[in-house]
Parts: C-alpha cells; sequence; structure tokens
C-alpha cells in the first residue's frame, strides 16, 4: 500500500524539516503540532526555528498546498513522530530518568484517526524499549485492530523507530543524505518505513529490530561524549601538570590510530548530553564508563567558573589598587556550538549566567551570532568583540565561533577553553 498521506506529529528541529522534505517530494503532508503559534507561522509559509534553507523549503511547500499544520490529527496513511524526550525532574547526583509523556500523548492523539494499514514510525530519541510501549499504547486504545507484539507480519497497524541522526545547521542536506537505521516490529514494518523514507532518503535504509535501533541512536551520541569526556579529563590533567592541551592532543592524533576530539566548556545541546543517561537510567550497573563522563562533561562548566574565580584572585594581586567590583569580565561565545544562534543547553551560558551571579563588577557577553541577551542574562551587557577587548580586566572564551578565531587576544588574565588564542 503506498503512502499518500503522510503525518508529522510535533514540528520541531526534527519534525519540520522531515515533513517539509516529504512535501517537497510533493507528498501529502498534515504537520500536526500543540503549539498553536507554531501551527500558524508553518501556515503562513514561514518557520519558527532557526536552520539554514529549511525557510525556502517550507516557504514553497505550504504554497504549492503540499504541507498544512494543524493542532488536532487527521487521517493518514503513515504517522511519524518527532516529539521531545526529556528527563523527569530528578534530585541533584540522581540518575535522570526519561520522561515518554509527548509520545503517549502523541499515541493518544493519533489512536481515534488511525485505520488498518496505516503505519507509525516512532522518530524521537526514546529509550530502549520505547517502540514496544507506544505499540502497547496504541493497542490499548483501539481494541479493534491488531498491532505487531500480538500478530506480527499480520498486524493492522505496523510500527517502527528510525532515529533521526541529524546534525543542527545541517539538517537539510543530512535528511537525505544519512544512512537510515530502520528498526521494525516485525519485517513487514521495516520494509514499509524503508519504503516511505525512500521518498526522499538517499542514504541507505538499514533494517534492524526496534531495540536495537533505539540503542544504535543512544550509542552514537554516547560514544560521541565518552571521546568529548575523555578530552575534558586530559584538559584538566594537563592544566595541572602545565602542559598546553591543544598541543599534547595535535601530536597524540598525529598516531595513525589516535582522533581525539576537543576540549571545550562542557557539553551542550539537546542530544550528547541527554541521550546517554537513557542507558545509564536503564542499566546503572553495566554503564560505568558512560555515567562517569557524564559527569566528567557536567562538571566542566564549574572547572571553568573555578578558573575565572582564580584569574581575579590572581588580578587583584597585581592590582592592589583595585577591587573586585572595579573588574569588568568579559565572556566570548554563548552558544552551544560554534557558528550556531542556538543557546539552550548551554555551559556557556551556564558559566556566564554563575559568574554574573557571584561577581560584583561589570560582566561583558560578546557572541555574533544574537542581537539581544536572553533575560537570564539581565545584569550582563552585550557588546563587540572590540569594546571587550579594550575594556574588560579578564577574558574568558567559551566558543570558538569563525569571528573569534579570526582574532586575536593577549592577556595574563584569560581563560581560553577553546585554546584559539
Ligand atoms: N563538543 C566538544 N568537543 C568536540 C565536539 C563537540 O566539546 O570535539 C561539544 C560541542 O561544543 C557541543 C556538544 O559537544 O556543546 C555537542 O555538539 P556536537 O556537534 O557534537 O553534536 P550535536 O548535539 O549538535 O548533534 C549530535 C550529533 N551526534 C553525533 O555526532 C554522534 C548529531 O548527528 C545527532 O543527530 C544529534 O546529536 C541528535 O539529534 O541526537
Amino acid at each position: 500500500m503506498s503512502f499518500e498521506t503522510i503525518s508529522v506529529i510535533g514540528l520541531g528541529y526534527i519534525g519540520l524539516p522531515t515533513a517539509a522534505m516529504f512535501a517537497s517530494r510533493k507528498k501529502k503532508v498534515i504537520g500536526v503540532d500543540v503549539n498553536q503559534h507554531a501551527v500558524d507561522t508553518i501556515n503562513q509559509g514561514k518557520i519558527h526555528i532557526v536552520e539554514p534553507d529549511l525557510d525556502m523549503i517550507v516557504h514553497a511547500a505550504v504554497t504549492e498546498g503540499y504541507l498544512k499544520a494543524v493542532t488536532t490529527p487527521e487521517p493518514a496513511d503513515a504517522f511519524l513522530i518527532a516529539v521531545p524526550t526529556p528527563f523527569k525532574p530528578c534530585n541533584e547526583g540522581e540518575i535522570p530518568e526519561p520522561d515518554l509523556g509527548y509520545i503517549e500523548s502523541a499515541c493518544n492523539a493519533i489512536a481515534p484517526v488511525l485505520k488498518k494499514g496505516d503505519l507509525v514510525i516512532l522518530e524521537s530519541t526514546s529509550p530502549v524499549g520505547a517502540t514496544e510501549q507506544v505499540a502497547q499504547w496504541l493497542a490499548t486504545a483501539r481494541a479493534d485492530l491488531s498491532f505487531p507484539q500480538d500478530a506480527g507480519d499480520e498486524a493492522d497497524v505496523n510500527v517502527a523507530h528510525c532515529p533521526e541522526r541529524v546534525l543542527p545547521g545541517h539538517v537539510v542536506r543530512e535528511l537525505v543524505e544519512n544512512d537510515r537505521v530502520i528498526g521494525g516490529m516485525s519485517p513487514r514494518c521495516s520494509t514499509r518505513s524503508v519504503e516511505l523514507y525512500k521518498t526522499f532518503v538517499q542514504g541507505d535504509c538499514v533494517i534492524t529490530n526496534a531495540r536495537t535501533a533505539e540503542m544504535a541512536k543512544l550509542t552514537e551520541n554516547s560514544c560521541r561524549d565518552v571521546q568529548i569526556a575523555f578530552a575534558n579529563e586530559l584538559s584538566l590533567i594537563c592544566d595541572k601538570l602545565d602542559i598546553n592541551v591543544w598541543e599534547l592532543i595535535s601530536l597524540a592524533n598525529r598516531h595513525p590510530r589516535i582522533n581525539i576530539l576537543q576540549p571545550g566548556p562542557g557539553v551542550g545541546g539537546h542530544c550528547i548530553a541527554v541521550d546517554p543517561w537513557f542507558i545509564v537510567s536503564k542499566t546503572p550497573i553495566e554503564a560505568q564508563i558512560i555515567h562517569t563522563a557524564r559527569k566528567v562533561n557536567d562538571s566542566k562548566p564549574g572547572w571553568v567558573v573555578d578558573k575565572t574565580k582564580m584569574a581575579i584572585v590572581d588580578f587583584l594581586q597585581e592590582n592592589s589598587d583595585k577591587t573586585a567590583k572595579e573588574i569588568t569580565i568579559a565572556c566570548y561565545g554563548l552558544a552551544f556550538k560554534p557558528d550556531i544562534d542556538d543557546l539552550r543547553e548551554s555551559p556557556a551560558m551556564q558559566i556566564v549566567h554563575e559568574i554574573a551571579s557571584f561577581h560584583t563588577g561589570k560582566v561583558i557577553a560578546v557572541e555574533p551570532n544574537i542581537h539581544q541577551l536572553p533575560s537570564s542574562l539581565e545584569q550582563v551587557e552585550l557588546q563587540s568583540f572590540d569594546v571587550a577587548k579594550s575594556t574588560a580586566d579578564i577574558h574568558v572564551m567559551l566558543v570558538d565561533h569563525k569571528e573569534f578565531k579570526a582574532e586575536s587576544l593577549n592577556s595574563a588574565y584569560l581563560v581560553d577553553t577553546k585554546g584559539i588564542w
């Protein structure tokens, strides 16, 4: 059965580009989101998120009539669930548990419009077992239909997991070019999912089962987290031993089988700092390295704040006529990684926020990718690089944006978390 109408539930950083790609291949796409503002914006042919080239594709898809957004699901032949999977609130030191509440709501929303022959795909990054849980929620809501956990290949509704793996900032290209892991709950669930993705995916669609597909996504991001933790741990060791960690890593990387990543102010974003917890919370005894890597990376912002405090002490010792209140601190970069404007889950934001909360003098932030500071940094001044460089006493380099790499800054009071100056 072919897919005439495709519905995407959750029109965020993954759902909207995915909906737009199907629509660009002239499929009828119904995007569903609970956020009325997002729905209205998309129906005007505009986008509510920042992602290169996406605006053009959405605009064309909406004006040509292939994409529309709604708040309540309508019947379709395939449903892709791309909603967030955050943590449940927990106390400091506890292992965060994934919150599948948005996925459950999405299942309850699509259940009334499901029909025999439909395909449901979970795209949200999920703990192992979530796809089986989706099938169970749908089966409970629709006792009149059969699902793969009971009927296998004969099921009325097929269910699969197909995690997204695109890099923010390169989503449009990677959606088309990346290979996809397809984890069906039965062989037929997988082959139908491949048929659907082949509408726009040029990469390979590799078939496995649902649990392996869930774990594959978590493994990719945990692997990167562990590798960054290794680099961050080296940066602490080298600081103690008076060794330049950047030089050290570039020397070690000359070995043909070594490829160490770069240390930084910590690990941010919505995936790498989150997904490893989905493994740790399921298998806390076994997941020792993955758990430790999370702790190493999460502790790095605090270490940067401590280094800044030490720079203040050094400055006051050398300039005994000054008080802390007279010291200006400039922080370079707020985004969660270079050359993007996304400040959410950013270690740089956390560091600047902490510096601004304890420092009695002026705090300046330089962030070439934004025009206004978020309200959480109301005591901080947004300034140009030149003003910060010439007026600040202490400099804290946090994000290696291309604008900063093109500059140089020499100061005895420099905390350089990216090793660019
Ligand atoms: N970082 C370092 N040192 C490095 C590389 C990165 O400190 O050498 C930091 C960055 O500054 C940033 C964080 O790690 O704070 C994450 O950045 P990233 O570029 O590694 O990854 P994301 O979060 O933008 O996207 C990741 C990607 N996953 C992998 O590369 C394995 C992407 O392919 C996934 O689709 C995405 O997570 C996701 O949605 O899961």
